[in-house]
C-alpha cells in the first residue's frame, strides 16, 4: 500500500491524499460505507460504484465469520469474489461487535469467548485467530483486535484495557507478519489507538501504535457516547502524535458534522452505519440539513429529496413520494434513502477534498457544519 499526501491545508490539519491498494486507489479524506455482512444494506454493487461512487467499503470479521463462515468465503476465493465488489475492502476485527454482546462474552488475556447472536453457539476470538480470519476474508486493510472501552470508563479500567489491547496488538502483528495473503494481492494491518477519554492514556497508546511503524493507523474508542467536544479534543491530541505521512482512520464516526470536524483534525478515513441505518428509519442527511421524511410536512412537498448535489435518486424522487414509500413500508424507501444518504456523505468528503486542494477549507467547513446539522 502507498500513501501520498498531495495537499496539506495551511490553516488546519486537513490533508488530501491518495491511498493505493491492489484493488484500486482511494482519494482521502474518504467515507467508507459499511457492509457488515458482505453487503451495504439495501444497496447494489452497481449503485455503490456508479451512483454513490464508493471507493472502499467495510466488512466485519465477527459477522462474516459466523455467516457465511470461513469455509464458504475461502471456497469463493475471498469476499471480493463472493460479493462482486472489486474495489478495496477494509474489515473491522470484530472486537467492537463482540464487546457489545454484553453478558454474552468474557474477556481474558488469551482473547474473548462469546456467544453468537444468531444461534447462541460458543466461539473464541484471539488476536491470532482474528488475523487468520481476515486473511481468509481477503480484506485489503485488516484491523487489529482491540478492546473498545465504553463511556464513561474509569481511568484504571481504561489503563488495563489499553495494556491488554497493546499486548494483543503485538500478537496481531506477529501473526499477520508470519502469514501470507491467500489470493495473490497485498493486505496491510492497521493498529488501533485506545485510551478512552484520558489524554495521558491516549498519548501512551498513540506513541505505542506509532512505534509499530505500520502503513496506517486507526483511532478507536471514540463516538461511544462522550460529548462531541471531547471526541474532537482527543482526536486532535492523537493526530498530533500519530505519524503525518500515514493514513489515519477514525473508527465508527459519525454524523456529517463529525466527519467535517474530523477532517479538520487530520483524519483521512471514516466509517459509520449512520447513513444507512438512519436511512432505513427515515432520516435523511441533505445539503440543506437533516430531514425526518416521515414528518407530515413533507406529504405534498414535490421538490427533490436533495437538489444540492448530483446523485441519481436524490434529484429524481420527491420528498412527498419518498415519504409515501416510507410510511407504506415499501422496500424501495430503504433503497432510495440509503443510496441518497451515502451519496451525500461521499459528495461531502469529495467537496472537502476539493476545498483542501483549492484553499478555503476551514471557512467552508465551519459554514457547512452549521448547514448540515440543521433540522429541517
Ligand atoms: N474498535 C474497533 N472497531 C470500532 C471501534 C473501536 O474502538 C469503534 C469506536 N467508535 C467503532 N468501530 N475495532
Amino acid at each position: 500500500m502507498k500513501f501520498n499526501i498531495q495537499h496539506q491545508d495551511t490553516q488546519c490539519k486537513a490533508r488530501n491524499g491518495l491511498l493505493k491498494t491492489d484493488h484500486g486507489e482511494i482519494e482521502t479524506p474518504i467515507f467508507m460505507p459499511v457492509g457488515t455482512a458482505g453487503s451495504v444494506k439495501a444497496v447494489h454493487q452497481r449503485e455503490l460504484t456508479y451512483d454513490i461512487r464508493a471507493q472502499i467499503i467495510l466488512g466485519n470479521t465477527y459477522h462474516l465469520y459466523l455467516r457465511p463462515g470461513l469455509e464458504i468465503l475461502e471456497k469463493a476465493g475471498g469476499l471480493h469474489k463472493f460479493n462482486g465488489w472489486t474495489g478495496p475492502i477494509l474489515t473491522d476485527s470484530g472486537g467492537y461487535q463482540v464487546f457489545s454482546l454484553a453478558e454474552n462474552r468474557k474477556i481474558t488475556e488469551e482473547g474473548v469467548v462469546f456467544k453468537s447472536h444468531i444461534d447462541g453457539s460458543r466461539h473464541h476470538f484471539t488476536p491470532e485467530g482474528v488475523m487468520d480470519i481476515q486473511r481468509v476474508i481477503g480484506a485489503d486493510i485488516v484491523m487489529a483486535f482491540d478492546e473498545c472501552t465504553p463511556y464513561p470508563c474509569e481511568w484504571s479500567y481504561a489503563k488495563e484495557s489499553l495494556e491488554l489491547t497493546h499486548r494483543w496488538l503485538k500478537r496481531c502483528i506477529q501473526q499477520f507478519d508470519s502469514t501470507e495473503s491467500r489470493y495473490g494481492y497485498n493486505q496491510t494491518l492497521f493498529p488501533i489507538v485506545q485510551g478512552s477519554t484520558y489524554r495521558d492514556l491516549r498519548r501512551i497508546s498513540a506513541e505505542f501504535v506509532a512505534e509499530q511503524g505500520r502503513e496506517g493507523n486507526a483511532i478507536g474508542g471514540l463516538s461511544v457516547g462522550e460529548p462531541a467536544e471531547m471526541m474532537y479534543e482527543i482526536t486532535d491530541h492523537v493526530t498530533d502524535i500519530l505519524p503525518v505521512d500515514k493514513p489515519r482512520y477514525l473508527m465508527g464516526v459519525g454524523t456529517p458534522a463529525n466527519v467535517l470536524e474530523g477532517i479538520a483534525l487530520g483524519i483521512d478515513m471514516f466509517d459509520c452505519v449512520m447513513p444507512t441505518r438512519n436511512a432505513r428509519n427515515g432520516m435523511l442527511f441533505t445539503s440543506e440539513g437533516i430531514i425526518n421524511i416521515r414528518n407530515e410536512k413533507w406529504k405534498d412537498d414535490f421538490s427533490p429529496v436533495d437538489a444540492g448535489f448530483h446523485s441519481h435518486v436524490s434529484n429524481f424522487y420527491s420528498k412527498a413520494y419518498l415519504r409515501h414509500l416510507t410510511i407504506s413500508k415499501e422496500i424501495l424507501a430503504a433503497q432510495i434513502a440509503s443510496i441518497h444518504n451515502l451519496s451525500f456523505y461521499l459528495w461531502l468528503v469529495g467537496q472537502a477534498r476539493e476545498k483542501i486542494r483549492s484553499g478555503g477549507f476551514l471557512e467552508w467547513k465551519n459554514q457547512m457544519v452549521e448547514t448540515v446539522s440543521r433540522r429541517l
